[in-house]
């Protein structure tokens, strides 16, 4: 900004502005146009990729005069902004759906067939950019095109992983994991903003001296430093003429070439300098819900705080000199504990590098930052341990130490006394072992807490944050997480889109509560074959990517039982394949059984160190091997893995589903997204009373949703008095036979050892209740088997399943979170 270069333009706040046609025919030009101009190529000899390079670059261009218009938001000191603060953003391809919220989906549809090609085509070309795990980091996608429709100012700020998470192969039934090389042929969507960079520091030590006033200054002097450089992306609204930002840093060295060491001769160390630098931002870690940390994580996720709050305070500082008014500039959210250095980096940069007061920095960081938990599993709850902390910033940790004297104080203040609440609410665990605990750290800096589904938030507070919640009630709260109508169903279904807009027209889409207008249509059975003709097209398309990408062939008139998700123990994939075997041995005892023909579809990525996650996708792929291939479940049983479930992968899954899979134990899966986006496709919901499909169940209605297993306080019970699996196996007979089968090597070529891990954990241990829930589940499977075979009535589920879906719009989780927590005013809708 201070390097602007005054103009005759610049003075104008729109800039120059070069209005670019969105018919067919400009269309068709400018992609000619960037065929030639960006990728310097003839058409002739012009790839798919050349193509859809051209084609994106034209798009793009039409997203830049809204871009420019709402980058001037962060300028405009009335307007707060929204910083997301997340290290993972699982986006997904970026063309289709631009398309879609743009407007420009049949220009570009026609310009490209003009040109002989299909949109379709060049669609597929794009390489996802799967920069997150799973749930949090498509929660993170959907809330960007929420806030952007909405008409928010905001910035997504997270990392540029060079690689994101890794692609998944199937090898002899096992998980292979390869290198995602999504920017292997140029990413067309990203500006990269050489100016826009930051120096982060890491390592050293700190000192203190006196400076010429006398007061104490602090002098932190690292070993390293490391430049963050911005790469933005464009995230545009639904209509809204708004087009957010999501800002990703890229680590680099802070000189590229160390000419010291260069002239020393050093040429190699110089170069490693480098290497070392841009190491940082190389690769995404593939777990989710994380464990025990290391150090490159560490060091990601203090870079990416850095540079984001670097560049607020600049943005700021074009507001208002006075950094005790940021809050009044930014709310932060940060996702998950990932981002939770941002409370310490924050009371730095305001202490150390601006001169703030401790007091008035701490009130403006904790009035500025928020909180949101996504998990209860305790191995997950993010700590360091003290030493690789100390050791990679020095600073910090005196700051978090400070943080923790002050808090502490408070603490035993309001409980004189509890030595035991002490230990457990100090930001550094002192139990075997020291660790700095980063969801303390979160809470004590934040104003506000809240969970993602209502169970998980009431789980929050009597569990995991007790402490905090007695403490300081008011600052928690729950925002329902939700998943955007744009991507999950006008992108991804536009069959469905299409009948339920002729129906009852097109606002659904920003105002999803008007779906309920489809109710009366539930009872309309011309409209319910429309329907039933829709969502049998999408089966067959998935049926025929099955065959082309695993060579299964199944039928799309079966039903279409689908799990998909990151495999997890507690997300008891195992559970389902029980299900199977039992279906499995009761057709091979009685062929005449009557069982309505069934395709269970599997997909997930495994954790690469999650040694039982991964034997577990080597047991469905060993069921489906022998249920595919024998004769006397022919065309009854099908079992399929697709590989490499990813965003792309699920636009195509989703559509395709009768029967969504939602069977976590009770208590565990936070909130779960996956649930609304089949629902919200017309799949009836099989699941425990678990995260948000306990409200999923509330709207659509309980005779519309497959409830079974114990709920969260039952569970809590069995555990409390006992629980021994063993005992289920020895009493159900159908039980023990689907366990036996594994255990016999029926599934492994006779191998009886290949799945003993997977046995022995089921039978002596069972930490998610497996055992306990299976003939719940099965008894539950036998409604839904009986509910299918009345395809009319099944139909009625699926309408009403979309129609009372509305809640679940991320539209209005950030409505939520707007008035909740980040005290930012909701604007009204963009007119059409
Ligand atoms: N979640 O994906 C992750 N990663 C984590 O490290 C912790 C939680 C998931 O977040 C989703 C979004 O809130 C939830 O829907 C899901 O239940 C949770 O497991």
């Amino acid at each position: 900004a201070n390097n602007t270069v005054k103009t005759a333009a610049s003075s104008q706040t729109q800039g120059h502005n070069p209005r670019r046609g969105v018919g067919t025919a400009a269309m068709n030009r400018a992609i000619l146009d960037h065929l030639h101009f960006t990728m310097a190529r003839l058409p002739a000899l012009a790839s798919r990729n050349d193509w859809y390079m051209a084609l994106s670059h034209a798009v793009r261009d039409r997203m830049l005069d809204d871009w420019l218009a709402s980058l001037h938001h962060f300028r405009n000191k009335e307007l707060k902004v929204v910083s997301y603060l997340s290290a993972e953003f699982l986006l997904g391809p970026h063309l289709g759906n631009n398309l879609i919220n743009t407007g420009m989906w049949d220009a570009a549809r026609d310009a490209v067939e003009s040109l002989g090609l299909t949109l379709e085509d060049l669609l597929r070309q794009e390489e996802e950019p799967g920069l997150g795990n799973g749930g949090l980091g498509r929660l993170a996608a959907c809330y960007l095109d929420s806030l952007a429709t909405l008409r928010i100012p905001s910035i997504g700020y997270g990392i540029r992983y060079e690689f994101g998470i890794f692609d998944q192969l199937i090898r002899d039934g096992w998980q292979v994991e390869t290198a995602d090389k999504w920017l292997k042929f140029g990413n067309p969507w990203e500006i990269c903003r050489s100016e826009i960079a930051y120096e982060v520091k890491m390592g050293g030590h700190t000192e203190y001296h006196h400076d010429a006033d006398g007061r104490l200054a602090i002098a932190w002097l690292p070993v390293k430093v490391i430049k963050g450089v911005a790469y933005d992306t464009p995230i545009a609204g639904y209509r809204s003429r708004i087009t957010g930002l999501l800002r990703l840093w890229k680590s680099e060295a802070v000189e590229s070439f160390n000419f010291q060491a260069f002239n020393a001769g050093e040429y190699y160390h110089a170069v490693d300098e480098k290497v070392v630098s841009e190491s940082i931002t190389k690769v995404l870690y593939p777990n989710d819900e994380p464990g025990v940390g290391k150090l490159l994580r560490l060091a990601q996720q203090y870079f990416f705080v850095s540079c984001s709050l670097q560049d607020m305070i600049r943005v700021h500082l074009l507001r208002s000199p006075r950094l005790e008014e940021f809050d009044q500039t930014f709310a932060v959210q940060m996702n998950d504990t990932h981002p939770s250095l941002a409370v310490a980096e924050l009371m730095r940069l305001l202490v150390d590098e601006h001169g703030l007061g401790w007091d008035a920095a701490w009130k403006v960081t904790r009035s500025t930052m928020a909180y949101t938990n996504h998990t209860l599993l305790p191995e997950a709850l993010e700590k360091w341990p003290l030493q690789l902390f100390a050791n990679l910033l020095p600073r910090h940790l005196e700051i978090v130490y400070e943080i923790n004297r002050r808090f502490l104080d408070e603490v035993s203040q309001a409980y004189p006394g509890d030595q035991a609440r002490l230990a457990r609410m100090s930001l550094i665990e002192e139990t075997g072992g020291k660790f700095v605990r980063m969801a303390n750290l979160a809470s004590v800096g934040s104003h506000a807490i809240n969970g993602v589904a209502h169970l998980h938030t009431e789980l929050l507070k009597e569990t995991v944050l007790a402490d905090f919640y007695q403490m300081t009630p008011g600052k928690f709260c729950n925002v329902t997480n939700g998943v955007t109508p744009r991507r999950w169903v006008l992108l991804s279904n536009p069959g469905l889109a299409r009948l339920i807009s002729e129906s009852i027209g097109e606002e659904w889409v920003t105002a999803p509560e008007k779906l309920r207008k489809l109710e009366r249509f539930a009872s309309d059975p011309s409209f319910l074959s429309a329907w039933r003709w829709v969502k049998d097209a999408n089966k067959r398309a998935l049926a025929a990517t099955i065959l082309e990408r695993t060579g299964v062939t199944v039928d799309p008139e079966s039903l279409f039982d689908i799990q998909v998700k990151r495999i997890h123990e507690y997300k008891r994939q195992h559970l389902n394949l029980l299900h199977i075997l039992t279906l499995y041995h009761r057709i091979k005892r009685d062929p005449g059984a009557q069982i309505p023909p069934r395709t269970f579809i599997f997909g997930g990525k495994a954790a690469p160190g999650y040694f039982m996650a991964k034997l577990i996708i080597k047991l469905i792929n060993s069921v489906a091997e022998v249920v595919n291939t024998d004769p006397e479940v022919a065309g009854r049983l099908k079992v399929v893995f697709f590989p490499d479930f990813n965003v792309t992968n699920g636009q195509l899954i989703y559509p395709a589903a009768d029967l969504s899979e939602q069977i976590s134990t009770s208590g565990k899966e936070a909130s779960g997204t996956g649930n609304m986006k089949f629902s919200l496709n017309g799949a009836l919901t099989i699941g425990t009373l678990d995260g948000a499909n306990v409200e999923i169940r509330e709207e659509v209605g309980e005779e519309n949703f497959f409830l079974f297993g114990l709920n969260a306080t039952e569970v809590q019970a069995l555990k409390k008095s006992g629980y021994h699996p063993g005992r289920f196996y020895e009493e159900d007979g159908e039980l023990r036979e689907a366990i036996d089968a594994v255990r016999s090597g029926l599934f492994s070529h006779g191998d009886a050892g290949l799945f003993q891990p997977l046995v022995d954990h089921l039978l002596y241990d069972d930490e998610y209740l497996a055992l306990a829930d299976y003939r719940s589940y099965l008894e539950c499977q036998e409604r839904v088997s009986t509910a299918f075979r009345q395809r009319e009535l099944w139909s009625v589920k699926s309408v009403l399943n979309v129609a009372r879906m509305g809640k679940f719009s991320s539209d209005r989780s950030i409505r939520e979170y707007c008035e909740k927590i980040w005290k930012v005013p909701i604007r009204p809708p963009f007119p059409h």
